[in-house]
């Protein structure tokens, strides 16, 4: 018999969102003919907007002709999206060959861990995406679980109000991995430059690498907020960024991302990270989709980059509302602004109950915190993708709750 992977063995509790999805399937079988609507798992529901679509149709189109076919391509992706990725969206900020393009952030998260193995410790923002939580258990760099989903071997950094959503850097650990989301999933804040360059300060000092996730960064609207971690010096040395056309193009099913791994970046042995992540690539990825790349390079058009912005205005017009629905029932949250989650506090709760009672009060879906780390005991995230209507459906129903809480505090 062949034996089980031990580190698979270490994880305990089932996967966040397919365990939402069982709950609402259980509900729904419960109440038949009950609508349901969804203000939980962060899917885009908008149509793809027609320049970025039409490069979509005219990749798919290219394969049906013997001039324009492609099979393969190189693993790491089309040269030409790579250089429009670090010419359009980095300004030159880092260099085409530091580009890998992929089929989504998450893949490239799952990928990267490979880069460092189990014996390497990581930090993670409490509360945060549970990929980099659940992917550092298998790969057995997590150890095993103290209770629920905490893991004996990361470190937490709380990310709470106390401390402004920053964590205490100190914490960080010394040679180690450090998960860092901005805008941040699933609280909405975003870090500033202020504190990403302590954030990069510190990370230097322990000899440590940040894994900088900014899929949401096409939500940021104050021009004072950095977009990406390269903006802020020092970040080439000690800095890997992911990112995707997830939330920016409607890309949730297309599946097209990319990370940026700089030659600058060395392991403490003093050899080329971007050398091994090429290595990676090349060996256990065969490339994104030649259609969605073609869909890809149309959203770094001047047109796609305006369906880009209409695209995340509407996310965000629904995440005010959202946040109007939950000022009007005097629950406290944060996020919304720059970010398409809010993250909303019902004080000496259990998350999940408060999932459950909004399911039967208002069938509405959310996202219990306890499902993004120990710190996320108490709150709700609220995830602004969704059809106008129904989320203004949603917020209407949300009054069933008729909960006061605490006072809004931003
Ligand atoms: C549900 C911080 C959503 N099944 O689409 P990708 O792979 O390019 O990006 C995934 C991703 C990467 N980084 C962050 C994210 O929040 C996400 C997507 N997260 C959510 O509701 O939190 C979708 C989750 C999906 C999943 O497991 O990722």
């Amino acid at each position: 018999m062949v034996q089980r992977n031990p580190c698979i063995a270490n994880i305990k509790t089932a996967y966040l969102f397919p365990e939402i999805a069982r709950r609402r399937r259980e509900y729904a079988a419960a109440h038949p003919g009950v609508r349901i609507i969804s203000l939980g798992v962060g899917n885009t529901t908008e149509p793809v907007f027609p320049h970025t679509g039409g490069g979509l149709s005219a990749g798919a189109a290219a394969l049906a002709a013997s001039e324009t076919y492609t099979g393969y391509g190189d693993e790491q992706g089309l040269t030409a999206l790579r250089e429009k990725i670090a010419a359009v969206l980095y300004k030159g900020m880092v260099a085409a060959d530091e580009v890998f393009i992929s089929d989504g952030a998450k893949c490239d998260i799952g990928r990267l861990q490979l880069l460092f193995g189990a014996g390497t410790q990581a930090a993670v923002q409490d509360p945060s995406y549970p990929v980099y939580v659940d992917g550092s258990v298998l790969i057995g760099a997590a150890g095993g679980a103290i209770q629920g989903a905490v893991y004996r071997g990361l470190t937490y950094l709380p990310c709470v109000e106390e401390n402004n959503y920053f964590p205490d850097l100190d914490l960080i650990p010394p040679n180690g991995l450090v998960y860092f989301c901005s805008p941040n999933n699933p609280t909405g804040v975003v870090s500033d430059r202020k504190q990403l360059a302590a954030l990069i300060e510190a990370v230097r000092g322990k000899g440590s690498i940040i894994i900088f996730d900014a899929a949401y960064c096409e939500y940021i609207r104050d021009p004072a907020l950095p977009r990406s971690i390269y903006e802020i010096e020092g970040a080439k040395s000690c800095a890997i960024e992911v990112n995707s056309f997830s939330k920016s193009a409607g890309f949730t099913g297309v599946r097209l991302g990319w990370s940026v791994v700089p030659k600058d970046l060395t392991y403490v042995s003093g050899e080329s990270v971007n050398a091994d992540w090429n290595r990676i690539c090349t060996t256990i990825f065969n490339g994104a989709s030649n259609i969605a790349q073609a869909g890809g390079l149309a959203a770094l058009d001047d047109e796609g980059l305006k369906e880009t912005r209409a695209l995340t205005d509407f996310y965000l017009g629904n995440a005010k509302l959202i946040r109007g629905a939950l000022r009007r029932l005097e629950i406290s949250c944060v996020g919304g602004d720059n970010s398409p989650y809010i993250w909303a506090h019902f004080p000496g709760r259990d998350s999940w109950d408060v999932f459950s009672e909004i399911l039967e009060k208002c069938q509405v879906v959310c996202t219990p915190g306890a499902g993004f780390g120990p710190t996320g005991q108490d709150f709700i995230r609220f995830s602004a993708f969704g059809h106008r209507a129904d989320v203004e459906e949603a917020c209407t129903r949300l009054g069933n709750l008729k909960q006061g809480t605490q006072k809004i505090n931003r």
